[in-house]
């Protein structure tokens, strides 16, 4: 492989200019040169991959800044109505190939690197993902950023610029072990620090109430946000976009010199030392909830920098006039990724009435027309409450409006509707239980906001049936579904450009990329040979690729003929990844008591497992480990493992994804129905032509629609029959099948070396308690699974039906576009228009 440049002798021969916007593969060779020299971050001799990175993303980058600027001027000009998505996690990825994609210079870039002695795909595994996010909430804000770029929606993204992103999972002899993932660790070539954008963010204090009667937050300690910008260019557009992630510093004013020269080196740096903390790491909870200070430092620092931003725009629009505040709503839509970023309701009342000095109906006008809020999930564990006494102490202003706006709705509730009395208690904001007095954000989000939507159809009905039943009665306009997607060019387009290539060919145009809806074409095609044969080598190559890169992770060799069976998400019980090991365990254990010859009738399968778990989800991780014990069993078994093998995938993230999606042929999803919200890696894999084995839960229902039942291996419980099934396991008439039972019993008996798994295995046993029970229905749904995995297997024998099958899931994932996620939020909710940059 080539990886000096300087080795080989035409590198040295191309000169060194600056050429920001080069067509030219021989002046982009220059201009990466030029970024290798002139923006140097490695002594010069080397020009090895990852030197080449660097440069070649400055080069890059030179070119987003260009169309960047020209985007900024334009919107200001128009001065259209804009949206701005706040959210406490964006899972980018990596930007370099997604970048180059997007601006269409994939082959200029190419041919360049050639010419410095270096491959394009080389070169792009050199860069670190940004981890800012947990998992699908996260990737989610990322996809709707590229297609809000590529809409031409003048949006913005807001999050904070985390030190260190989702920790780096490392799988030892004890399980997973967590390590800090320091993306900027060297430096990260796609942020633009604006020191010019700054604003200050106070907490703790106290409430003054002036001669006026205007009230102010006042003292306590005071920190400075600092904006870092990311370019979010569009496909095939000049559009680009900003993502503005705030940074917490403190004013060189505090850093007390007094202190410092007296030797009290800790005490001078103190409020430097708090700041860091603040965007230090990224929770690493998902559908968890941490109650912890830190975090509600961190999502008011958000909320508050990124409002006063949104602010100062709205008067740098019309600079020098005095601004009606009523237009607010008609030039803002802000975007609430779940509840996090709650507390920008009380800050922007806040900001409105004690720094602009509008009262409170002209206020709370504003701020309800302005805030939607996205609710992406029903788990209680999730539902966030922070407690009365540290938000008062923390934000005592935002405490007294959070106050005001709970009276005012009781008041309202009272006196429009006498027969929701009885209901007030639940409604309201405040939970005044006398052991921890809390604040409900969600219902905070549902009384402030114009707009609640769901992100699945299943999810959005069981919110207005359950978790917001009561509120529907009263705004039945105010709920809406807006089912997930996901962005074709980096799930499709860049990430399988083989199979791409031949859906463009078919299709006779790629226009698909941008208008996923004609994927419906492939249809009349779906039996055709021709595309049979391409659509398998394809399939075949994105295996191959994949089965490579688990020899590199892990070790272990997987055969590409093997039915490649994947689930990677992060690891929790509602999702049950220990379904899907017990019924590996149960196929190992029939292939053992088979003779030979059975054995080679069967489907030869890889089952692959990768996710990440929270540090402290005691089962979470027992089953991380078990994935990784059984595994070791099954693999060196040499009875079997020619016809199973079981790996866990370590450290899956988005760039891990980009792999193993395209190389999949069956991917399991496979929670309680009525759990997962939506999913969205599901969407990915029928995108990719994998077949999807499901509950009838989130966008399962809409996936399975849309690819036709036939293409969909269905089992398990349905939502609604789920709480009986509770009910009558609580009384004692649950029925284990025998199977469930033996797979169980095999993992009891060490089958699987000597770690116990006791605990793990008693959370399925019992009636009820915590912990206990089978809350999540394993037991209940272990014999349909069972049941269809054959159904899967016979399939797999089928190669024609499975093509077809294949080619058809791709076929119908049209809808799963982020485009038509992004057009529906824009009309349906932010009111906003094209804005395309000439
Ligand atoms: O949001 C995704 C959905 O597709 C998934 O079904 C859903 O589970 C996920 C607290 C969360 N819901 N809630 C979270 C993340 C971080 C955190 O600190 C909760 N993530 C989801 C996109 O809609």
């Amino acid at each position: 492989t080539k990886t000096n440049g300087s080795s080989k002798n035409t590198p040295d021969k191309i000169p060194v200019t600056a050429h920001p916007l080069a067509e030219d593969p021989s002046d982009i060779a220059s201009n990466i040169k030029y970024h290798a020299q002139y923006s140097p971050h490695f002594s010069p001799i080397k020009f090895e991959p990852e030197q080449a990175y660097y440069a070649a993303a400055e080069s890059v980058r030179d070119r987003l800044i260009q169309q960047w600027n020209e985007t900024y001027l334009h919107y200001h000009k128009v001065d259209p109505k804009q949206t701005y998505y706040l959210s406490m996690e964006f899972l980018q990825g990596r930007a370099l190939t997604n970048a180059i994609g997007n601006l269409d210079i994939q082959d200029a870039y190419s041919s360049a690197l050639n010419k410095l002695g270096h491959e394009l795909e080389e070169i792009t595994e050199q860069e670190k993902d940004m981890a800012l996010g947990n998992g699908g909430l996260g990737r989610l804000a990322s996809c709707f950023l590229d297609s809000m770029a590529t809409l031409n929606l003048p949006a913005w993204g807001y999050g904070l610029r985390y030190r260190y992103g989702l920790f780096k999972q490392r799988i030892s002899k004890a399980g997973q072990e967590e390590m800090a993932e320091d993306w900027l660790e060297k430096f990260s070539p796609w942020e633009v620090v604006r020191h010019d954008v700054v604003f200050p963010v106070r907490f703790f204090g106290h409430v003054e109430v002036l001669p006026t009667g205007s009230r102010k937050w006042v003292d306590g300690e005071v920190l400075q946000a600092l904006a870092y910008d990311i370019p979010i260019p569009g496909y095939k557009t000049k559009n680009t976009n900003s993502l503005r992630l705030w940074e917490a510093k403190a004013s060189s004013q505090d850093f007390n010199l007094f202190q410092f020269n007296d030797g009290q080196y800790q005490a001078a740096a103190e409020l430097h030392a708090r700041a860091q903390q603040i965007c230090a790491v990224l929770y690493p909870g998902d559908a968890t909830e941490e109650g912890k200070l830190l975090r509600l430092k961190q999502q008011f620092f958000l909320c508050s920098a990124s409002l006063q931003d949104i602010i100062s725009r709205f008067k740098e629009r019309k600079e020098g006039t005095k601004r009606d505040w009523s237009e607010f709503p008609t030039k803002v839509a802000v975007q609430l990724n779940d509840t996090h970023p709650t507390l920008a309701i009380p800050e922007l009342m806040r900001l409105l009435m004690d720094e602009e000095g509008l009262g409170w109906d002209e206020a709370w006008d504003v701020t309800s027309r302005t805030i939607a809020y996205t609710n992406h999930t029903v788990l209680p564990e999730a539902l966030e409450k922070w407690s009365q006494v540290v938000m008062a102490k923390l934000l005592p202003r935002h405490m007294e409006i959070i106050e005001e706006i709970d009276k005012r709705f009781i008041e309202m509730i009272k006196s429009t509707r006498p027969d929701l009395e009885s209901k007030i208690s639940d409604m309201r904001i405040l939970d005044h239980n006398p052991n921890k007095p809390v604040v409900r954000m969600a219902n905070l989000c549902v009384v402030s906001g114009h707009t609640v939507n769901g992100v699945a159809q299943l999810h959005s009905d069981i919110l207005k049936a359950e978790l917001f039943a009561d509120y529907v009665s009263i705004w039945p306009n105010k709920f809406q579904n807006k089912t997930n997607g996901i962005t074709p060019r980096r799930w499709l387009r860049f990430c399988s450009p083989e199979l791409s290539q031949i859906i463009t060919k078919w299709l006779k145009t790629d226009k698909w990329v941008t208008n996923l809806d004609l994927l419906v074409g492939l249809r009349e095609f779906a039996d055709n040979p021709e595309l049979h044969a391409e659509w398998d080598s394809a399939k075949m190559a994105n295996k191959q690729r994949l089965a490579q890169y688990i020899l590199k992770v892990t070790g272990k060799t997987i055969d590409p003929n093997t039915l490649f069976d994947i689930q990677v998400k992060r690891i929790h019980e509602y999702k049950r990844q220990l379904l899907n090991i017990l019924g590996a365990v149960y196929r190992y254990k029939k292939l053992k008591e088979m003779s030979p010859e059975e054995r080679k009738a069967t489907t030869p399968r890889t089952i692959m497992i990768g996710g990440k778990a929270f540090a402290t989800y005691t089962n979470a991780k027992r089953i991380v480990k078990l994935v990784n014990d059984v595994g070791a069993v099954v693999n060196t078994d040499p009875e079997v493992n020619d016809y199973l093998k079981v790996v866990f995938v370590p450290n899956y993230n988005v760039s891990v994804a980009e792999v193993l999606i395209p190389g999949s042929e069956l991917s399991q999803h496979i929670s309680t129905a009525g759990m997962e919200a939506s999913g969205t890696s599901n969407m990915k894999f029928a995108l990719n032509g994998c077949l999807i084995i499901g509950t009838l839960d989130g966008a399962n229902v809409e996936i399975r629609e849309e690819v036709g039942e036939e293409n969909f291996f269905l089992f398990g419980a349905t939502a609604d029959e789920v709480p009986k099934l509770r009910k009558d396991r609580e009384n004692g008439l649950f029925k284990p099948d025998p199977r469930y039972e033996e797979a169980k019993e095999f993992i009891r008996s060490k089958a699987f070396g000597s770690y116990d798994y006791n605990p793990l295995l008693d959370s399925l046993e019992g009636n009820s308690g915590y912990g206990r029970g089978d809350y999540f229905l394993v037991g209940h749904d272990f014999p349909t699974y069972i049941d269809i995995q054959q159904k899967v297997d016979e399939a797999y024998k089928d190669r024609k039906r499975w093509i077809k099958m294949s080619i058809l899931s791709t076929a119908g994932s049209g809808k799963f576009s982020s485009d038509r996620t992004i057009s529906q939020y824009a009309k349906e909710i932010w009111k906003i228009e094209e804005c395309r940059v000439p």
